[in-house]
Parts: structure tokens; sequence; C-alpha cells
């Protein structure tokens, strides 16, 4: 068993006093933890943001990609090595704007892989400026006169868009997050758990007081996540309200089970047709 602690890295954690990220990592922790993800089994992926610095904060492998890549180098690693546990974590600027195009083809794809989006509808780590979940007419650092632009609905496009699971958490709620989590990395097949993890310095519109007000657990009102219609009216929901907890869970074939290579002996093990000799060299070219 490894417990939850043994996930903290040495790692100095930069975020700012209360932002909703160190919930979002305690989650990721817990959830591993409950789940007995052995460390060196473990793989976090990121791209660019302050979301986008858990893994430095994960004792397990990771890798700290580029802005809105996360998602084709967590496909990578996941192809090569279909043992591997593969968790993606990022903002909703990365996830969501330069990176919606690999999220979309990722969820149709449906290879084994969570995806936890820390959704505080601002770009953080540039300072302030709107991000493709900022609400409509909200003023930021790009968008004084107000956000002239809709905001994308994460959740809807996931149910519409082929993901086999979808969630959604708030930072301010660690239990109902740690739990959604454990089942979106439980699932087999592309999970997204987007969270509500408010951003302290720079939103000061959707903080956690405002989400406290809004939310409400899918669980209590007898939600049936089977129910791909029930799923997309809740997250399509027209009033103030904002549903946590799984919206939707299928059971469809993943990639794997359906791409006739990855069959068999994992990419990682085999030796793509080199000699011992050509392989050492390769392996050595790298170390
Ligand atoms: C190719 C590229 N374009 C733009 C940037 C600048 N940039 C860095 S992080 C970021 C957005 C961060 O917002 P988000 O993903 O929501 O993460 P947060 O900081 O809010 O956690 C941008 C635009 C970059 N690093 N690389
Ligand atoms: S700027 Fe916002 S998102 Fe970034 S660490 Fe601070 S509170 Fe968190």
């Amino acid at each position: 068993m490894t417990a939850a602690s043994e996930y903290k890295s040495r790692v100095r954690q930069t975020w700012c006093p209360g932002c909703g990220d160190y919930g979002v990592l305690n989650a990721l922790q817990t959830s591993c933890a409950a789940l007995n993800i052995e460390r060196q089994n473990l793989v976090v992926v990121s791209g660019i943001g302050c979301s986008s610095d858990l893994p430095h904060f994960m004792n397990s492998y990771g890798i700290h990609t580029l802005h809105g890549r996360a998602v084709p180098v967590a496909q990578g690693i996941k192809m090569a090595n279909m043992d591997l546990t593969v968790v993606i974590t990022g903002g909703d600027g990365d996830g969501y704007g330069i990176g919606v195009g690999h999220f979309i083809h990722a969820m149709r794809r449906n290879l084994d892989l969570t995806y936890i989006v820390m959704d505080n509808q601002i770009y953080g780590l540039t300072t302030g400026q709107a991000s493709p979940t900022s609400t409509k007419c909200v003023k930021t650092k790009s968008t004084p006169d107000g956000n002239p632009e809709n905001a994308l609905n994460p959740l809807a496009l996931a149910l519409v868009g082929g993901a086999t699971f979808v969630g959604r958490g708030f930072s301010g709620d660690p239990v109902q997050l740690a739990e959604v989590m454990k089942r979106g990395i439980a699932h087999k097949g592309f999970s997204l758990v987007d969270v509500f993890s408010p951003c302290v310095t720079w939103n000061k519109v959707n903080t956690f007081a405002w989400f406290r007000e809004k939310v409400f657990k899918l669980e209590n009102e007898g939600h049936d996540p089977s129910n791909l219609d029930a799923a997309i009216k809740q997250a399509m929901r027209a009033d103030d309200k904002l549903p946590l907890g799984v919206f939707y869970e299928a059971d469809r074939p993943t990639f794997d089970q359906e791409e006739l290579s990855l069959q068999g002996e994992p990419l990682v093990k085999g030796r793509m047709g080199l000699t011992d000799e050509e392989w050492n060299a390769l392996i050595e070219e790298f170390l």
C-alpha cells in the first residue's frame, strides 16, 4: 500500500496561498492511494500554466510539456506502455484553448487516460487574461470592456465528443473531488474530470464563495450516469446551479482493444526489429 503522503514530492509548492490547485493535488494523491497505484507505474503529464506545475509536486514519473500539448504526449506514453496509469493535468487555457484539438480527438479515440482540468476560468500564469471558459461580459485584463465571447462548455463538449467518463469536482470539496477523480482514474477509457479550482489572485468573480453558493451533488438528485441525455441536460443547465459528480460513464472498447498493433507485448518491451547491438546503442544515446 502507498500512503497519500508518499505521493508528495520534495519540490516546494509555488502556487499562491489559497489557490484551488492545492486541493486538486491533495485529491489526486488521495485517489492514487485509494486505488493503490504504485508510484513507479504512475505518470503525470501537463502542459503550461500554474496548474500545469502539478507533476513537479507528485512523487511519481511526470513530464511538464509544452502549452496545449500534454494530451498527445500522454497518448504516446500510454500507447508505448499500456501498463502505466497516465494522468493528464492542466488548466482551462491549456486544455480547452490551445490544446482543444488534441482533447477532442483523444475523446473519440478512447485511450485509457484521465484528464484533470483545473478550470479557474482565467489564464493564471500570464496574470489574468480571459480563457475559453471565462463567462461572457466578464472584465479581465484582456477584456477590459467585458468578454465578447461565449464560454466554452467543457462537459457538454466531452459528452458529445465521445469521452466515456465525464465528471466534475470542486477544490472546495476535497472529499467529493477525490471520489470523482478515483472513479475517473479507475474507469477504462478516456475520462474528463473538470475541476472548479479558483484562482484567488486573478479571478475575483469565480471565487470559492461564488462556487459554494451554486454547486450541488448530482448523486443527491437521483442522476443516472448511464443516461447520456440526462448528462447533457445537466451539463447544459441554464439556471445558475452547478452540478458536481459523475455526469456520465459508458463501457466502450478502448483504443488498444480496437487497434491490433497495440495488442500483445507492449511497445516498450519490444525491440522494434533491432539487434541487441543496435538496441543498446540506441538506449545509450538517450542516457
Ligand atoms: C505556445 C504558447 N502560447 C502562449 C503561452 C503563454 N501561456 C503560458 S500559460 C498560458 C495560459 C495559462 O492558463 P491555464 O492553462 O488556464 O492555466 P492556469 O495558469 O490558469 O493554471 C499561456 C497563454 C505559452 N507558454 N506558449
Ligand atoms: S495565479 Fe492563480 S492559478 Fe496561479 S497559482 Fe496563483 S492563484 Fe493559482
